[in-house]
């Protein structure tokens, strides 16, 4: 049969068959002979949005082994410090719901360029989401940074997941599509899942405990689907600190799109750190403008984590 990845842990994951029945049960399954093939080195195997192929254990009814994964169209992944090894988030996904907050939490632009440069690693649209517009709508800080996203060329919507302000563009923007949303704790993912997922599609699938003893269920993501027309949504739990993988640190300037149009122009070329170099384009820049001080930040500290140096 084949089946959509909705939630798992490293070694069990909830399966929901794609064919027959409309919304049956899913299926609580584990990997036949424990190792799949072409994800290996992952910390784990399988991610929300996953398709893959799975027979039903007719000796235990709702289980069943796992037998393939589909080639994955893109995957969101990040690096995973405790486990040392790329995280899959989510699998086959349309865009990367970037979530914010102006305040509680404070809008913080680290995990937020992260995460974008983390989708143009993978290739996926990124959106952002800035939601508790509620909250302070007038507030100048976040609106300046906000304006500057956009004028780098990203979408910006603003939400309040608890007033329904701005939730019809946003509607829109997903209808269709499978979105997963990344943001720090306390933006309001959940919430906007919530308010986004019809009440009778939010019961999740209880992962079978018994197969899963010693596993962090609560760090994994979890698949929604907001309408029977192909509207996922996958939530995200429980980052602390997005580290991006999948890259080395002289090539982030490739994926920032405003830094790159400048890749290679500094006098010293693709040899410039941009941190001391006369004729670097990218401080000059920063100077005049085009690149955002705050932006430049956090190319600097993602430069240093990916070459290896402490974190600032
Ligand atoms: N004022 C306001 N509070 C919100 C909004 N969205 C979420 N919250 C609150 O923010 C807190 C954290 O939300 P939650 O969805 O758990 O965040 P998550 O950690 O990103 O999943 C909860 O107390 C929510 O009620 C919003 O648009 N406006
Ligand atoms: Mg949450
Ligand atoms: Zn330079």
């Amino acid at each position: 049969m084949r089946g959509l990845v909705i939630r798992g842990s490293r070694n069990v994951f909830s399966v929901r068959p794609m064919e027959g029945a409309l919304s049956p049960e899913p299926f609580s399954c584990r990997i036949k002979g424990k190792i799949l093939k072409g994800v290996e080195g992952y910390y784990n195997p399988l991610a929300p949005g996953d398709r893959v192929s799975f027979e039903p254990d007719s000796a235990h009814p709702g289980t069943g082994l796992i037998l393939d994964v589909e080639e994955r169209r893109n995957q969101f992944t990040r690096f995973n410090r405790k486990g040392q090894a790329p995280q899959l988030l989510a699998a086959n996904v349309d865009l990367v719901l970037c979530l914010t907050s102006p305040v509680s939490p404070p809008f913080r632009p680290r995990f937020l360029d992260r995460s974008l440069l983390q989708a143009e690693i993978a290739g996926i649209p990124g959106v952002i989401i800035g939601n508790k517009y509620d909250l302070s709508p007038d507030d100048l800080d976040t609106e300046e940074r906000l304006e500057d996203y956009r004028r780098i060329g990203y979408r910006v919507l603003r939400v309040s997941a608890l007033t329904g302000e701005g939730m019809e563009e946003l509607r829109s923007l997903i209808a269709g599509n499978a979105s997963v949303l990344v943001g720090q704790s306390g933006v309001g993912k959940s919430t906007l899942i919530n308010a986004l997922v019809p009440k009778t599609c939010q019961r999740t699938a209880p992962l079978n405990e018994k197969y899963d003893r010693g596993n962090h269920t609560t760090t994994m993501s979890v698949l929604f689907e907001a309408s029977p027309e192909g509207t996922f949504l996958i939530d995200t739990p429980g980052i602390r600190q997005f580290l991006p993988e999948g890259i080395g640190a002289d090539e982030i300037i490739y994926y920032m799109r405003e830094f790159a149009p400048l890749a290679g122009r500094c006098t010293y070329g693709l040899s410039c750190s941009h941190r001391t170099e006369p004729g670097c384009k990218i401080m000059e820049a920063v100077a005049a403008g085009s690149i955002h001080e705050d932006r430049y930040e956090s190319f600097l500290r993602i430069q240093n984590e990916l070459s290896g140096a402490p974190y600032a």
